[in-house]
């Protein structure tokens, strides 16, 4: 199977997190959705990355979907419970990991407009939205090793790589200070190879 992405994704890197940590064999495909000659637009109608092109030729998009995909192929360890509200659990710690990068990725945007076009309305409210989860994070993790049940899940590996797209992009955010049961698990999940083979690279 190939990976469409960019090395800079944060998206994609949850998935490249995802693949490595189930050690499943791919092709990574280096494709921005905005160069002219992009093959992402006719495998995503909506021209993102990270797609997920399985053997039998088959797209699939959007990185929620390509992770569930994931789970269904053989392979260890599992990063999802097989069903029920275990599953859904794991599947809205990953939602609200995915809604920090959003926020973050936003952020990261409005930064790199020319200063005089950039709405700071919008900065504050994306920043709220990241500190807000954040602290629900914070929280959640008094006392416990995991976000969900007792392994490491999806969530788990969602959360991370959002934590490390916001340290990395957005670094005004401070997002250790009074958090230290998220700063020892992230870091402790950051240290992990899928994460230290994954990193973005300089610029
Ligand atoms: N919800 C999507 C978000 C994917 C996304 O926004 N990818 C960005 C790159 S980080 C992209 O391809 N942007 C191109 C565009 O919006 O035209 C996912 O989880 O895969």
């Amino acid at each position: 199977m190939q990976l469409f992405t960019t090395l800079d994704s944060p998206y994609g890197r949850k998935i490249r997190v995802v693949l490595a940590e189930k050690n499943l064999p791919f092709e990574l495909v280096e494709d921005a959705p905005w160069s002219r000659q992009s093959r992402i637009p006719g495998l995503n109608p909506l021209g993102k990355v990270p797609v997920l092109v399985t053997d039998d030729d088959e797209a699939f998009f959007d990185s929620p979907v390509v992770a569930g995909y994931l789970e269904t192929l053989p392979s260890a360890p599992p990063l999802l419970p097989a069903s029920g509200v275990e599953r859904v659990r794991v599947r809205q710690s990953e939602a609200l990991a995915d809604g920090i990068l959003d926020a973050g990725v936003a952020i990261f945007l409005e930064g790199i407009r020319p200063a005089e076009q950039q709405i700071q309305a919008n900065i504050t409210r994306q920043l709220a939205k990241i500190n807000s989860a954040l602290d629900s994070l914070e929280k959640r993790l008094q006392g416990r090793q995991w976000l969900n049940g007792d392994s490491l899940q999806l969530g788990d590996l969602a959360t991370a790589n959002a934590i490390a797209f916001v340290a990395l992009r957005v670094p005004r955010l401070e997002w250790k200070k009074d958090r230290p049961a998220l700063t020892a698990y992230a870091e402790g999940l950051l240290a992990r190879p899928s994460f230290e083979t994954t990193k973005p690279p300089e610029r």
